[in-house]
């Protein structure tokens, strides 16, 4: 990775719709810190003016104060506030904003365990047909090497290169288990579920070299499930798309076995 990303906040946001994400985030976080030294400082007022001492008796009757029940329904009001008033909004803009048209790029993204495995649709736009009956380990993705669509599609295992400033349209299900596509810097979590295609989506705004990791605790390798996220300059893209451009049976990528990914160093 190009730099240490991980540290006492969140990572780096290389995303144009990250930044109302993490305000959130710092707005939950910060009413959270709020209500925890609050009901902290009250339950340390408890400790000290109900402790036992001499000449005074425990009181079993409960204690009928209004001010507890204010101080509770305003939380309440706050809590629906931040659900509907600040989180729905958010969460409306992303998944209202998918990107259209022919300038997205779209990929493929099957996970299994463990690897995650890209399928790009090459020069005609067009993904060529996969089956499940065909996968084997030299054919990850269960492509059919009779489909003409299929021909120069570009597929990769563990390695997604993207590039930078388009809107990418990701499509992510599994093979076998639950997974979680999960790309910290880009703001993008998704599970991934064996039988259906879910669209998720991101646009890069700087270049780099990040990590998707799995975020679904799917089996005993599960720590070991990642992948290399390179954000490439729109020249570096073009030019890894015509390196790896293909016959789909000769990629070289896709020979690799499932479980024994082989990076490639950038
Ligand atoms: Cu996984």
């Amino acid at each position: 990775m190009d730099e240490k990303i991980y540290g006492w906040w969140l990572p780096p946001d290389v995303s144009v719709h990250g930044a109302k994400i993490d305000q959130l985030i710092s707005v939950l976080h910060w009413f959270m810190l709020l209500l925890f030294v609050g009901w902290g400082i009250f339950f340390v007022y408890c400790l000290i003016r109900f402790r036992a001492r001499p000449g005074h008796t425990a009181l079993y009757a409960p204690v009928k104060a209004m001010a507890t029940k204010y101080i509770e329904a305003a939380i309440v009001v706050i809590e629906v506030f931040l659900l509907f008033g600040l989180s729905t909004p958010v969460w409306l803009a992303y998944k209202n904003n998918e990107p259209s048209g022919k300038n997205a790029l779209h990929v493929h993204v099957v996970a299994e365990q463990f690897a995650w495995n890209f399928h790009y649709a090459g020069k005609d736009g067009k993904f060529g047909r996969s089956d499940a009956q065909l996968i084997s380990g030299d054919n990850p993705l269960g492509l059919d090497p009779e489909d003409a669509a299929g021909k120069d599609d570009i597929t990769s295992v563990n390695q997604f290169h993207v590039p930078v400033h388009t809107p990418v349209v990701v499509e992510v299900t599994s093979k076998d288990v639950i997974h979680s596509f999960n790309i910290p810097v880009l703001r993008v979590k998704q599970d991934t579920i064996p039988g259906q295609r879910i669209p998720i989506w991101f646009e890069a705004t700087r270049t780099g070299h990040f990590e998707l990791a799995c975020a679904q605790l799917c089996g005993l390798g599960h720590y070991r499930m990642r992948a290399d996220v390179l954000i490439d300059s729109p020249e570096d893209y073009a030019k890894w798309q015509a390196d790896n451009a293909p016959p789909p049976q000769e990629e070289p990528a896709a020979a690799a076995p499932d479980n024994q990914p082989a990076p490639e160093k950038k």
